[in-house]
């Protein structure tokens, strides 16, 4: 069983000092250890952007990969071993711009896979850009005269897609943030975690002091059910989607694996595909 230093590796990362990723990094760390994995049970699959490079500060399987693109290898992943605990990370651009297809059909499709998007409302490695999440009226260098267009909000989107695990944590709260990417690891099916991450450096109106005193906790809301759709869609849309905790959770649809015959008899990995070590070695010179 891993602990928290397990999943440590030497690796500095080169994050601003204050970035909220580094919340982030540190809460998949603890929800791997709590869920009881080993780093060899782990992968962390991530795309471009200064929220991508965490793959690469986790000890365990990852692959940082290109920009928008962590999902299709995340869902591939799981489909050849289905034996790993499979985590895709990115930020708002990664999973909202030119990811948002791969964002959507995961979430109907419904794959076993964790997804933690880091929205800084922000493009943040390209130095400063609007992206689809930030806000109308958000001035940048791409938009000098402030967006003209409204912010995506992926929480509806996830719960209209038919997402069966919606969530939203503020980077600063590790014990809710990490409580949360321990359930959607252990949750069956596709879980969707939008985390607020803000950016310091480029970003400045969406910041800690914003969020702190803008977002509501639904522990706090009397009654809140994260069973009913229709109460989780009515608060999101009431709250302005400033909310955070498990928005949504269904444990009885079943995930994609389980749907595809073949699925837990022979898995990819272990599949005898009777290749030769010649074959195998001038078939890996022709990815190097
Ligand atoms: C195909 C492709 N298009 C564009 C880029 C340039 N690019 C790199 S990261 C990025 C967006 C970064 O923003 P986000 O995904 O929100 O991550 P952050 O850096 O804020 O964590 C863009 C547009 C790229 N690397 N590849
Ligand atoms: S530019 Fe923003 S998102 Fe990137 S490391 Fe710095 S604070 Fe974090």
């Amino acid at each position: 069983m891993g602990t928290f230093k397990d999943f440590r590796n030497t690796i500095k990362p080169n994050w601003c000092p204050g970035c909220g990723d580094f919340s982030v990094q540190a809460a998949i760390q603890r929800a791997a250890a709590n869920r009881g994995i080993e780093p060899h049970e782990l992968a962390v699959v991530s795309g471009i952007g200064c929220s991508g490079r965490l793959s690469g500060y986790i000890n365990a399987y990852g692959l940082h990969g290109i920009h928008g693109r962590a999902l299709p290898i995340a869902q591939g992943l799981k489909m050849a071993n289905r034996d790993l605990n499979v985590i895709a990370t990115g930020g708002d651009g990664d999973g909202f711009a030119i990811g948002m297809g791969h964002t959507v059909h995961s979430i109907r499709r419904n794959i076993d896979v964790t997804y933690v998007v880091m929205d800084n409302q922000i493009y943040g490695l390209t130095k400063g850009q609007t992206s689809p999440r930030s806000a109308a009226g958000f001035v940048t260098k791409s938009t000098p005269g402030g967006a003209i267009e409204p912010s995506l909000k992926p929480l509806e989107v996830a719960l209209s897609s038919g997402a069966t695990f919606v969530a939203q944590s503020f980077s600063t709260d590790l014990k809710e943030l990490t409580a949360i990417i321990e359930a959607g690891m252990a949750h069956k099916g596709f879980a969707f975690i939008n985390v607020f991450s803000p950016c310091v450096t480029y970003n400045k109106v969406n910041t800690y002091d914003w969020f702190k005193e803008n977002l509501t906790k639904l522990a706090d809301i009397e009654g809140y059910d994260p069973s009913d759709r229709q109460m989780a869609m009515k608060t999101v849309m009431e709250h302005e989607s400033l909310v955070t905790g498990i928005i949504y959770q269904d444990t009885e649809t079943t995930s994609y694996q389980d749907k595809v015959i073949g699925y837990d008899e022979a898995p990819l990995h272990e599949a005898d595909i009777n290749l030769k070590e010649t074959d195998l070695d001038s078939l890996m010179k022709e990815f190097m």
